[in-house]
């Protein structure tokens, strides 16, 4: 088995999270691509991972997921203490739902804000589109509005318990410094959230 994983990128970082949370992630074989210098986009890497994305979990069978959560799912069976999936039905549907929230609603929006607006990624995103960073913006400040109130009512994303949906915001959170965009500093709710997780070990770097 494999990983191959970018530092500071989301995804990868979802994956590196996680398996940071179950105390796993120094056990697991590894190999670092720099993606400013398209090392994603080498032959030998496009064969595993044919949209050339990171994170990919190659397997000793030449297999290979190149999804973060499928990367996620897989390692929740490996190792399936601490729990961060749900351990029932219900609890797990419940716990997609909200990571799904979380990564379809904002995460994306960050992520086209700063692929669209960001010089980093000017040889990646081609064209870049200032419109399009401008509504993912606006859209970005939507959507955390909402997560702010659901925090109002819920210690973390999901429900009582930290869970991946954490770890999916964890990330879109420190995601969105790259634009200067610190929602806490405007939310309360977010704010304390914010607290919470970064006092996690698993979160910490
Ligand atoms: N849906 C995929 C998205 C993966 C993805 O977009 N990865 C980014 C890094 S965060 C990437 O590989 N970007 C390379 C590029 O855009 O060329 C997942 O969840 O793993």
């Amino acid at each position: 088995m494999n990983l191959y994983y970018a530092p500071m990128a989301p995804n990868p970082d979802r994956v590196r999270f996680f398996l940071q949370e179950k105390g796993v992630w120094d056990e697991v074989p590894k190999t670092q691509l720099n993606i400013i210098k398209q090392d994603h986009k080498r032959p030998e890497y496009l064969a595993l991972s044919p949209l050339n994305h990171v994170p990919a979990l190659e397997f000793d069978d030449g297999t290979a997921l190149t999804e973060s959560r499928a990367i996620c799912t897989y390692f929740e069976s490996a190792y399936p203490e601490p729990n961060l999936m749900g351990v029932d039905a219900k609890e797990r549907a419940f716990i997609e739902m909200w990571d799904r929230r979380v990564e379809l609603t904002y995460l994306f929006q960050v992520a086209g804000w700063f692929r669209n607006a960001h010089p980093a990624m000017a040889e990646l995103e081609k064209p870049q589109s200032k419109e399009w960073a401008d509504i993912c913006q606006g859209r970005a400040a939507e959507k955390i509005a909402f997560f702010d109130r659901r925090l109002g009512t819920s210690p973390f994303i999901a429900g009582d318990r930290f869970t991946i949906a954490d770890i999916t915001m964890h990330v879109a959170l420190g995601f969105g410094r790259v634009m200067k965009y610190r929602p806490w500093e405007q939310f309360s709710n977010i704010a304390a959230y914010r607290e919470r997780l970064l006092a996690r070990p698993g979160l910490a770097t």
